[in-house]
């Protein structure tokens, strides 16, 4: 059994990352979308909040499964007997990020592999941090958030 891990802060998700566990569930035969819960972070949403909007956006989607994780991936990955990681691109800034936590991660873990996924153009542009700054000020999210996002930033701003 093919099983992956979409690692990620999800402060909140946004449809770039709906986008690519919807294509990852596709390819494997289980997909983990692992948030991250980090204590050094000062997210928006907790983890609790965090978990279950992905749950909610991804409730039709049978292969997919959400957790959480604290330390390092590759510890929660050999856990949960998983050796492939899913990240997205969206541009050459993310690349070199997401290069070097590959090399660190195979380099702790041989076994373990990355997978890269290119952005759907639609959804490029999209972070979590924008989506965050944009709603805060007024402009309109529509279309780039799961539904149950617009409605818990409704209640937390
Ligand atoms: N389109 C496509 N992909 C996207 C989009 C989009 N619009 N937006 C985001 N993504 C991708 C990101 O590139 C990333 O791959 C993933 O979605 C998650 O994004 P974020 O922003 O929610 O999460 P990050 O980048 O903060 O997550 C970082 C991790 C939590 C994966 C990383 O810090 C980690 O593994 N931490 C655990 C500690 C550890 O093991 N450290 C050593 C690593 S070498």
């Amino acid at each position: 059994m093919k099983i992956a891990v979409y690692p990620g802060s999800f402060d909140p998700i946004t449809n770039g990352h709906l986008d690519i566990i919807k294509r990852s569930a596709k390819i494997f035969d289980k997909l983990v979308v692992a948030v991250l819960n980090n204590p050094n972070k000062k997210p928006i949403f907790n983890l609790d909040e965090r978990v279950e909007m992905i749950k909610e956006a991804t409730k039709d989607l049978n292969n997919v499964k959400i957790d959480y994780f604290s330390g390092l991936l590759i510890d929660y990955m050999n856990n949960i007997n998983a050796n492939i990681i899913v990240k997205g691109l969206r541009a050459i800034s993310d690349f070199e990020y997401e290069f070097q936590m590959a090399l660190m991660n195979r380099k702790l873990n041989e076994n373990i592999e990355t997978i890269f996924m290119m952005t759907n153009s639609e959804y490029s542009y999209l972070s979590s941090s924008l989506i965050k700054e944009v709603y805060k000020f007024g402009g309109s999210i529509e279309g780039l958030v799961p539904k149950i996002v617009v409605e818990k930033l409704q209640e937390k701003l």
